[in-house]
């Protein structure tokens, strides 16, 4: 699929300041500074678009982007940042939660971005178990694949297959934000997740 128009839409923290409206939502979770505002502003090839960090814990709202005028792609806030107070961890979980279990009739499925040189984190796997628990389908990207070598690509690829338990089929994209690679797989897996949507196959 291309991505022919990419808008900014809403920043929320609660649900009255989500969009009005249908229409088929995409999520993006992953720990804070794992690269989800970049992988959006690769994706649309945007550089401006989502708003992208040094220090983690840049993106602290739900943000939603309207892809092409028919579907959303929305950035949740970034987990398992040590430095905050436990006030702000749980003001993320909970709003996490609320959007997750508030809009599940309009999440057609979720991206999950792991950093591909470290274990996912207890936080990873706890996102992944409310994402089955919610019956959301799930793709798997991984990101900054630009810092290892080719030679160690896949055996990282394994061990987070292995230790997040992604099942048999499921695919998890290599992707970086610097050299764009990924993009054309993270794409086709977007136009595969909205699946018999005809209408966003611009
Ligand atoms: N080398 C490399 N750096 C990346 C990649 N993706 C993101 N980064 C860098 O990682 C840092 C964090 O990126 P963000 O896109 O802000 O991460 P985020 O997941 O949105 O972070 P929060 O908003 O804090 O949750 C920035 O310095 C990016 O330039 C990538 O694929 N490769
Ligand atoms: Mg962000």
């Amino acid at each position: 699929m291309e991505i022919k128009k990419a808008e900014f839409i809403a920043s929320a923290v609660m649900p009255s300041q989500y969009p009005k409206g249908n229409m088929p939502e995409l999520v993006l979770l992953g720990r804070s500074n794992v690269g989800k505002s970049s992988f959006v502003n690769t994706i649309t090839n945007n550089r401006k678009l989502a708003f992208i960090g040094s220090k983690p814990g840049k993106t602290r709202t739900i943000n939603f982007y309207l892809i092409n005028g028919c579907f959303y792609i929305v950035d949740l806030p970034g987990y398992g940042y040590a430095k905050v107070s436990v006030q702000e961890k749980n003001r993320w979980s909970e709003s996490i939660e609320t959007y997750l279990s508030s809009r599940i009739d309009n999440i057609v499925g979720a991206f999950m971005l792991l950093d591909i040189r470290h274990k996912p984190s207890e936080y990873d796997q706890l996102m992944w178990r409310w994402l089955r628990y919610y019956g959301i389908s799930t793709g798997f990207v991984a990101m900054k694949v630009d810092k290892l070598n080719k030679s160690q690509v896949q055996e990282h690829l394994n061990m987070i297959k292995k230790e997040m338990e992604i099942p048999q089929g499921t695919d998890i994209i290599p992707f970086s934000a610097l050299t764009k690679q990924g993009r054309n797989d993270a794409l086709m897996a977007i136009e595969e997740a909205l699946g018999g949507y005809d209408d966003f196959k611009v």
